[in-house]
């Protein structure tokens, strides 16, 4: 198993400049990924890919790339023409990840996030969708990314809420490279038993985040964190366990899209404190698979 780290929990915005130190930081803390949101890397320079790349390589860290997509990108559309335009801009997404050597892209990266204009239209969404992942997943298998749906809850979207759903449109697409995200916080809003919801993605598990009901750390909380754990290990789940702490106020994590209202950090948290709780947390969620492991 690997354990990663968001990046948004170092910095107030889901984007920055600082990857290559980030990575080096987060390997210091103990984890074996960074997550880091896509954005960017559509028109990052050479010199900026290659400084990644040769962090990644120093600090034996993984990259996985994230977001959530915009209604240009939305593969979901019921427009033909712009259907079609947003899975050629997929396929350059998949050539900007391939570019900073990444294998993951996880998020709302199937229909267009926080778009709630027409819900009557889920199945023929869905549909469409499945059409656009499946050229997707040709894509990403020549690339060898996996492409990761992330299941959220129904004030993000209205295409897949439940890990049910999300099985479903995997089991409808029919690509090994189009797999599921499942995050314990929107699981906590939508589904009647988190380690079920892991059972019923199984094999097409490709990616997991977690924190703690209020999006802190992982660690001790009224979440059934053994039974999510005891289900990992189950279904052979052997990938990465992302944490995505969204704890900064003041920034875009906070205004767009994370919606933190107030402080989640310990008042005065330095640098080093932050790293501190890091670590701490990796002990916790690495404590809770090892347990799981020898039962
Ligand atoms: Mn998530």
């Amino acid at each position: 198993m690997k354990y990663g780290m968001c990046y948004c929990y170092w910095s107030k915005d889901w984007e920055g400049t600082n990857y290559p130190q980030t990575i080096e930081r987060a390997r210091k803390c103990g984890f074996d990924v960074l997550e880091i949101f896509y954005g960017r890397l559509l028109d990052m320079a050479q010199t900026e890919v290659d400084d990644i790349k040769a962090a990644c390589k120093a600090n034996d860290v993984e990259l996985y790339i994230c977001g959530g997509f915009g209604a240009e990108e939305d593969l979901s559309q019921l427009d033909e023409p712009g259907r079609k335009h947003a899975v050629e801009k997929a396929k350059e997404l998949l050539a900007a990840i391939a570019r900073v050597d990444a294998h993951n892209f996880s998020g709302i990266n199937y229909g267009c996030w926080c778009d709630f204009s027409h819900p009557e239209n889920k199945q023929k969404n869905l549909e469409a969708a499945a059409r656009s992942l499946r050229e997707i997943g040709a894509a990403a298998g020549d690339l060898g990314i996996s492409w990761n749906m992330e299941v959220v809850n129904r004030f993000e979207s209205y295409l897949l809420n439940t890990a049910a759903e999300a099985r479903a449109l995997t089991d409808e697409v029919d690509s090994s490279n189009i797999n599921i995200l499942l995050d314990i916080f929107h699981g906590m809003i939508e589904e009647d038993d988190l380690a079920n919801a892991i059972r019923i993605a199984g094999d097409k598990l490709g990616h997991y985040h977690v924190g703690t009901n209020n999006r802190r750390l992982p660690g001790p909380c009224f979440l059934p964190w053994k039974d999510v754990a005891r289900a990992l290990v189950d279904v052979g789940y052997d990938k990465t366990i992302s944490f995505e702490p969204l704890v900064r106020s003041g920034g875009t994590v906070a205004l767009q899209g994370g919606h933190v209202w107030r402080e989640m950090l310990p008042n005065d948290a330095t640098d080093d404190d932050l790293d501190r709780m890091a670590t701490e947390a990796l002990g916790f969620m690495k404590g809770l698979i090892e347990e799981a492991r020898e039962q």
